[in-house]
């Protein structure tokens, strides 16, 4: 029998897919769980045929040029791949995959939770009571607006964020969305489609952030299209934290322009702009979108069956181009 491919794992996983890796391959488990540095993660690597990785490993041009030549693949265990090089691994002749579909529920869970608490001030609700600072009941005391009936915008309208489409007409909401071309009829459904970021901008009650973090993409949301959005609109991103201008919106929070925000992403994770929290209509998690249990197995076994599919001589399923 061939001696299993080795592979250097560099956060802890589920045990569903820890067990699954320690049965077919010589797997370095990263047990610890430790962020890898980027001289232990290039040392660890030496042993291994390929590398299952999380966005807290940066792959830059200069880290895949110093990978060991033996590593064959950076099998991704996220969708969002902007801490790879793409062009760079592409020129290394790297393997690089991802895990689509499999968080796309989980996620766009989170993007309605966020619209949701943003929109009925749900974190100041909680830390209200909490501090027992909840001394009344009166008929205008901590009033939010309903998202049932608004108009949400979707920045980006891929897997994500045709699920967050379908959620949110459960909700009532009238569905715009801008992309890089619009659906076909079926998949649109009564979604209008807007060529134009600007163009949709005024009519969003909400907006909701679906976009990979490309070059395109970074700081897209920036002061000027900001000022774009209606008076009191409720801005949600799910997707990374660089597509927002974090000065631009902490000001548009702070002056009263959006009513609230509603954000799971941030430029520089966990060490964010310290301006949202202080801002009681920032509406924060801690980039839970695909944090349940059933999505991070699945995205485990999703990562794996890439390699295998490498290993087995076969094209990986989710190859990123
Ligand atoms: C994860 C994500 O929380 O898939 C992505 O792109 O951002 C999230 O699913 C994380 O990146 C998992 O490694």
């Amino acid at each position: 029998a061939s001696k299993s491919p080795a592979i250097l794992v560099t956060r802890r996983l589920p045990d569903n897919v820890r067990s699954r890796l320690a049965r077919d391959y010589s797997a370095d488990l990263n047990e610890d769980d430790g962020v890898l540095s980027r001289d232990e993660l290039l040392r660890r690597a030496r042993d291994a045929d390929a590398l299952l990785i999380c966005p807290t490993e940066k792959m830059s041009a200069e880290v895949i040029a110093a990978l060991p030549e033996r590593v064959k693949m950076v099998s991704c265990f996220s969708v969002g791949v902007d801490h790879v090089d793409l062009a760079a691994a592409a020129e290394r002749g790297l393997i690089v995959t991802n895990t689509p579909d499999v968080l796309s529920d989980a996620t766009a869970e989170i993007a309605i939770l966020l619209m949701l608490g943003a929109a009925r001030r749900a974190g100041e609700g909680e830390r209200l009571v909490r501090a027992d600072r909840w001394h009344t009941w009166s008929p205008t005391f901590h009033l939010g607006t309903e998202i049932t009936g608004k108009r949400l915008g979707l920045v980006g309208m891929g897997r994500i964020g045709q699920i967050t489409a379908r959620r949110a007409r459960g909700f009532d909401m009238e569905i715009h969305y801008h992309n890089r071309r619009p659906l076909d009829a079926e998949l649109a459904g009564d979604a209008v489609y807007h060529e134009s970021l600007e163009e949709m901008l005024p009519l969003c009650d909400v907006l909701s952030i679906h976009c990979p973090l490309t070059a395109e993409t970074t700081g897209l949301l920036n002061a000027e299209r900001l000022a774009l959005l209606p008076d009191g609109a409720i801005v949600v991103n799910t997707a990374r934290g660089g597509v927002v201008d974090d000065e631009a919106l902490i000001a548009a929070l702070k002056s009263g322009k959006l009513a609230a925000a509603g954000l799971d992403v941030f430029n520089n994770e966990p060490n964010i702009h310290p301006g949202y929290r202080e801002l009681e209509n920032a509406f924060l998690l801690p980039h839970l979108g695909s944090a349940t249990v059933e999505t991070r197995d699945a995205m485990g076994f999703r990562a794996v069956d890439n390699l295998d599919a490498f290993f087995a001589g076969k094209e990986p399923p989710d190859r990123v181009a």
